[in-house]
């Protein structure tokens, strides 16, 4: 069994006085630095979107930020612009340890999302991680950072789907709470075997 830690998206667009602000979303650095020293394997997400991204509210004319649209893959929560690649918002918290082993970018095709490291929002285009774990012999993954209930929720069930033992560490997390999001996305999780703690 190896285990890797998984840091999604701690990003200044998703902490204090970003575009996208997950309330209370700093307080993840520091417990996060803190169990870097815990795993072998760290890897670290980047939301990495192109300007104009069709996440964007922004490129959805009369549409606002947390509107709903249909795209090819599936229904879309429109965002504020966010982490638009080479941005200061698109950067690592300033305090965020990344010495890890790889930094993964997602996000980066501007007609498709990616909430989870491992697939796009159309559930089918491989990201390359589930490779990068295999060849590594890595079958444990915790999962901690910003959001808990859009891009961990995401990785973190399709690391389920793909056999891996996941575990989330709470408090190394926080949510965005859209709609109920947090509450239905927790309900997913533990209904597939998402350990917390
Ligand atoms: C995220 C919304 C849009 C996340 C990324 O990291 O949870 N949420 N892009
Ligand atoms: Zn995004």
């Amino acid at each position: 069994m190896t285990k890797a830690l998984l840091v999604i998206d701690v990003q200044n667009d998703f902490c204090t006085g970003g575009a996208l602000a997950v309330p209370d979303g700093d307080a993840v650095v520091a417990p996060i630095n803190a169990m870097m020293d815990h795993f072998d394997t760290v890897i670290l997400t980047q939301d990495w979107h192109p300007s104009g991204h069709s996440s964007f509210a922004s490129s959805h004319p009369g549409r606002g930020p947390f509107d709903t649209v249909e795209m090819p893959y599936g229904t879309q929560v429109l965002w504020p612009d966010h982490c638009v690649q080479g941005s200061t918002g698109g950067a690592f918290h300033p305090d965020l340890r990344v010495d890890g082993d790889l930094i993964l970018r997602k996000g980066f095709r501007r007609d498709i999302d990616s909430y989870s490291a491992f697939f796009e929002n159309d559930q089918t285009t491989p990201t390359g991680l589930d490779g990068y774990l295999g060849s590594r012999d890595i079958t444990d993954l915790t999962l901690v950072g910003l959001a808990l209930d859009f891009c961990v929720a995401f990785s973190a069930l399709d690391a389920r789907r793909l056999g891996y033992a996941v575990t989330i560490a709470s408090d190394a997390c926080r949510a965005i709470d859209l709609d109920g999001s947090l509450e239905t996305q927790l309900a997913n999780m533990r209904q597939r075997g998402v350990n917390f703690t």
